[in-house]
């Protein structure tokens, strides 16, 4: 269980100290990065020392049905929300916010992805169907204004945030997602609704999504405040350098 949970850190992998190499490359701040090394490391250990604890089975991380996905979340606990009572609210610098409903979100084009999925700790599952709204079109209905230039996602797990330019967030390959899998999407995989990021790690792909908002700047999310890169480009950020692009 000792080297599975290892592969597992968000601030380490291929024996590289990657945690410390991000601060530094981020800050350019050689004793900064060596205090804040440990920080990013501890998000991810924290997490798994906690369900561990809980886990006799051994099978840490492992979803049920997840053929190759390890469970995530930075929350110790994410409420459930169904059809009924899920929503999504999209605001800030737009001329038309607005709350969508789960049926509202199915009443709308739907558009289907397979594409490899890639978390930077080193797991990856090929050809994974997604599905959803794309998220460049929930923007222009709700008619996005000329100073905006970022968007900031929230979850319902109360913790979790993730942003995109706005120019990310407008790519076709950028989904609110229903279903994974041909599946509705789980409540362990972020289900109803999370966001699809298909050309970036998967740290971008933020579950249990609930909150939209257009900003005039990028706002670091969650992991990128400890370090990982806003523009998180499979292959091409600081994430996995010599992980597979497809
Ligand atoms: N809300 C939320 N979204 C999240 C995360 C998280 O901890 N909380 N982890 C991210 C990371 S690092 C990965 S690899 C994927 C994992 O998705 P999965 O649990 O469906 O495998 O979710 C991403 N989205
Ligand atoms: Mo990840």
């Amino acid at each position: 269980m000792n080297s599975e949970q290892s592969e597992e850190r968000h601030g380490e992998w291929g024996g590289t100290p990657v945690g410390r190499r991000v601060f530094l490359g981020t800050l350019g701040l050689g004793a900064l990065g060596v205090v804040a090394a440990p920080t990013l490391q501890r998000g991810m250990e924290g997490f798994l020392g906690t369900v561990a604890g809980k886990d006799p089975t051994g099978l840490t991380g492992l979803l049920p049905n997840g053929g190759g996905f390890r469970y995530y979340s930075v929350a110790a606990s994410v409420p459930d929300r169904t059809a009924a009572d899920y929503r999504l609210t999209i605001d800030g610098l737009v001329d038309r916010p607005r709350t969508y409903t789960l049926p509202d979100l199915r009443a709308l084009p739907q558009t289907r992805l397979v594409k490899d999925v890639q978390c930077v700790t080193g797991w990856r599952v090929p050809g994974t169907p997604f599905e959803g709204v794309r998220l460049a079109d929930l923007l222009d209905t709700a008619g996005v204004r000329a100073a905006a230039k970022a968007i900031r996602f929230t979850c319902f797990d109360g913790t979790y945030t993730e942003s995109l330019t706005l120019d990310q967030a407008r790519r076709p390959d950028v989904l609110v997602a229903l279903r994974m899998q041909d599946k509705d999407i789980g409540h362990d995989h972020g289900g109803p609704v999370r966001l699809y990021v298909a050309p970036m790690y998967f740290y971008k792909s933020a579950k249990w999504l609930s909150g939209i908002t257009v900003t005039d700047h990028v706002q670091p999310g969650y992991w990128e405040h400890l370090g990982y890169d806003v523009d998180a480009w499979v292959g091409k950020s600081n994430g996995r350098t010599d992980a597979p692009t497809s």
